[in-house]
């Protein structure tokens, strides 16, 4: 295990790093990003370390994904016994037992007790274009309902869900039809005030879907029960109740992709279970394999299995290499009780939020659950949130911006870091305050 402790040791990026960069530039297509041009060549725990032997504190977990920490002794153990027994057969073909496991897994951990089925995909976007298909297949209706600051994937099907234009779909249209946008209940920037938020919020989504697309034909309404690439919007309370009661009493489907949301983030194993929500279907990716691409659609039995054989598949999907790192993600988060320490990571880290913001009028809202926290800053640009995660990168933490607008930095540790590490990170965020704001 890399030694927990952050070191500069050049400028970031080193001079190493910014070789590898140029290269990048040279070979790799300039519409894939980098927020951090570090070149990271080992990493675990709250540590990532670059190619110039820099050691940076993680406050990303490469997008809410190794939410077990990199390379979880449980996970490398597992993918090195199953990389030597076997690769890859394709599941559709001649299947394995680490597959089936994964599913019984997703099947109990899932909100609701009720009978229930998955599939397996590769990636985040890849399950929701799945559980879009599966929701129209069952219901036999087209349209699907999805809100404002909406994150669901870069596929055709998933920018349509998808609520920005700049950078996810701008000039890539045309996008699939039959999506419906509505208001999400965004507290904090709600015309009325948060008061009368989920109020409002509720009324504008019952009359826009009754009145614009019409009840009978809408197969689902997806929503994220934490909103992640939007800027970590937690939906006013009571809002996500009353709208799965409303898709209940009509049959129409409630997906809540819990892509970023899922395996321990917020406190709990899913977020809906923080809203006293039970989605019909669940799509989860990124925490679920502690770094392998993995994704899956879970929901209930008679909507999963509505789907004729052989209507659902793909090549990859549920990869043994890929399955075996899931199980072992899972126990560790089992046996570690990691939605404990999401719980921890919270106390630690929303009281320093807290009092930054009420030591800067920059920052408008301090927001989030458990390990998926975030600041927003009251003006709509991003300049502030830009210049903040600069001014981190520069001192050797790797934070993540969001938003709508572009102005809010978010926090997403892995839930292993140690209190020293999140404690240091939370130091750097009060000096780059300091300098920036
Ligand atoms: N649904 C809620 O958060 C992925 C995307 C980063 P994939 N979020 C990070 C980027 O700029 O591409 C995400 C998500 C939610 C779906 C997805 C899509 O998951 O595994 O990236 O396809």
């Amino acid at each position: 295990m890399t030694e927990q402790r952050r070191v500069l040791r050049t400028e970031i990026p080193g001079p190493r790093s910014r070789e590898l960069q140029a290269r990048k530039t040279a070979a790799v297509a300039s519409g894939v990003g980098t927020t951090l041009p570090v070149y990271i060549e080992r990493a675990s725990g709250g540590i990532a370390v670059d190619a110039d032997g820099n050691q940076l504190i993680d406050f990303g977990s490469g997008i809410a994904v190794t939410s077990v920490g990199n390379s979880a002794p449980r996970v490398v153990e597992a993918v090195h016994k199953q990389v030597e027994d076997f690769t890859h057969t394709c599941f559709m073909i001649t299947p394995y037992e680490e597959y089936v496991a994964v599913a019984e897994r997703l099947n109990e951990l899932t909100p609701g007790s009720h009978e229930k089925r998955s599939a397996l995909f590769n990636s985040g976007a890849e399950a929701v274009e799945n559980a879009v298909k599966i929701a129209r297949h069952h219901t036999g209706r087209q349209a699907i309902v999805a809100f404002d600051h909406a994150y669901h994937g870069r596929t055709n099907l998933t920018m349509a869900l998808t609520a920005k234009n700049m950078p996810y779909k701008h000039r890539f249209g045309p996008f699939a039809g039959e999506i419906h946008r509505v208001p999400m209940a965004y507290p904090y920037r709600w015309p009325g005030g948060p008061d009368v938020c989920a109020d409002q919020a509720y009324a504008a989504f019952t009359q826009s879907v009754e009145t614009q697309v019409g009840v009978d034909n809408v197969a689902a309404v997806i929503v994220e029960p934490i909103q992640g690439e939007g800027g970590f919007i937690v939906p006013a309370p009571g809002f996500l109740k009353r709208v799965a009661d409303w898709c209940a009493e009509r049959d129409v489907l409630l997906i809540a992709d819990e892509i970023q949301t899922g395996f321990c983030r917020t406190g709990d194993w899913f977020a809906s279970t923080h809203e006293g929500i039970v989605p019909d279907l669940i799509t989860t990716a990124k925490g679920i394999a502690g770094g392998l691409p993995l994704a899956a659609v879970t929901g209930r039995v008679e909507i999963m299995d509505s789907v004729h054989v052989g209507g659902l598949g793909g090549t990859y999907g549920g990869n043994p290499i890929a399955c075996a790192a899931a199980l072992a993600a899972i126990e560790t988060m089992r046996a570690d009780d990691l939605c404990a320490a999401a719980q921890r990571i919270e106390a630690t880290m929303r009281p320093r939020l807290e009092a930054l913001a009420a030591k800067y009028e920059a920052i408008g809202d301090v927001r989030g659950r458990g390990a998926m926290l975030a600041v927003e800053f009251a003006e709509r640009g991003s300049a502030q949130a830009a210049a903040m995660a600069a001014a981190c990168h520069k001192a050797g933490l790797i934070v993540l911006t969001a938003g709508t607008f572009g102005n809010v930095l978010r926090f997403l540790p892995p839930l292993v870091i140690g209190a020293d590490l999140l404690t240091e990170g939370l130091d750097i965020l009060d000096a780059a305050a300091g300098e920036v704001l």
